[in-house]
């Protein structure tokens, strides 16, 4: 899902760019994010690290193999096949995202300390799985 951009974001990401393609380099201050601590990558149901009308975002610090069954933070929001921004605030893996369960159709890989506030096309929406890639 889509919502507009926000000054929120504007504070936090100064210069950050949308993604033409796989994943977008971002400012050293996207580090961390509300909602997502150090250490992990972290996926919003809406762009611009939001979900719904906060910015709470489903996380891992190691991997997900399977997103059914996990939520945007303590929201009734699925965290399957919903997911339009994304951010690598991991310590020094680059992340490798996935269309299906278990490592199937990867869809990009997103380095670390990098975002994308608006996955579109066949990568919105379509996230299923996700490693760091200490675990890949
Ligand atoms: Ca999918």
């Amino acid at each position: 899902m889509s919502r507009k951009s926000n000054a929120w974001i504007a504070r936090v990401v100064v210069g950050a760019t949308i993604a033409t393609g796989l994943s977008v380099v971002a400012p050293a201050a996207a580090n961390a994010l509300e909602g997502c601590p150090a250490g992990y990558l972290c996926t919003w149901r809406d762009d611009w690290f939001w979900t719904q009308s906060g910015h709470e975002a489903a996380k891992f610090s190691m991997y997900i193999p399977n997103y059914s069954g996990h939520f945007y933070g303590n929201t009734s929001f699925g965290a399957s096949n919903t997911a339009t921004s994304i951010l690598n605030a991991g310590r020094y893996d680059t992340a490798f995202m996935y269309a299906g369960i278990n490592k199937r159709d990867r869809l990009f890989e997103i380095p670390v300390g990098n975002s994308n506030g608006l996955l579109f096309g066949y990568q919105n929406d379509n996230i299923e799985s996700g490693y760091f890639a200490t675990y890949n």
